[in-house]
């Protein structure tokens, strides 16, 4: 299992971002209800600035090549827990698979509440950025975002859109659900950029 956790020595040597609490219970934070997906009527849209669109199933997606990595998890809302366990597809490995094109510098991430989230292209070319599908050995639970969600560890969760539905590669910025409400479209949490 890869091991992310240490992420934040890039920062210093304090693992809690600053401002932030430690808890060992994981929170549910959602703008409204849960949808009610299953595994297998789950689909992920590729689209935008790439060369070749796809839709994956979730079976066609899981054998794009899954790992499993350890990564800590950082709430705007102040809290961050840490040693969290999740298997799933990275981002770059994603990118691969559809050819992103040389134009594209945002991405969009949709989902099926209607959430959206937006991050620049090299935010999102980080091995953490993670379309998870397993929590602590688990499959995902619906109210965390299951079947599939996006994890963000090196950002606040806000970035990682639970019950993910789509990615749009973008040639300029477009922002997301809480971007358009005044948080920050960078989200560092060492930098605690919670607002723009
Ligand atoms: N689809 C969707 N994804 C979402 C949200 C949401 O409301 N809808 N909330 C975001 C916020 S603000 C946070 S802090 C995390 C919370 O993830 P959790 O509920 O698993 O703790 O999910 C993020 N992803
Ligand atoms: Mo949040």
């Amino acid at each position: 299992m890869k091991d992310l956790t240490d992420l934040y020595r890039d920062h210093g040597d304090e693992r809690l971002p600053p401002g932030q609490r430690e808890t060992t219970a994981f929170p549910v934070l959602s703008k409204g209800e849960t949808p009610a997906v299953d595994r297998d009527e789950w689909s992920l849209a590729v689209s935008g600035a790439v060369e070749s669109s796809r839709t994956f199933s979730f079976e066609s997606f899981s054998e794009l090549g899954a790992e499993t990595q350890r990564q800590d998890f950082h709430c705007v809302t102040g809290w961050s827990r840490f040693d969290c366990t999740f298997t799933g597809i990275s981002f770059p490995t994603l990118a691969e698979a559809v050819d992103v094109s040389e134009e594209a510098t945002h991405v969009l991430f949709s989902a099926s509440d209607g959430y959206t989230t937006d991050l620049p292209l090299a935010d999102c070319m980080h091995e953490g950025v993670l379309f998870a599908w397993e929590f602590d050995g688990d499959p995902l639970p619906d109210p965390h975002g299951g079947p599939v969600r996006v994890v963000t560890p090196h950002k606040y969760a806000y970035k990682g859109a639970k019950w993910v539905d789509g990615v749009e590669f973008l040639t300029e910025p477009e922002l997301g659900f809480w971007e358009k409400r005044g948080y920050s479209e960078t989200a560092d949490p060492w930098r605690e950029e919670r607002y723009s």
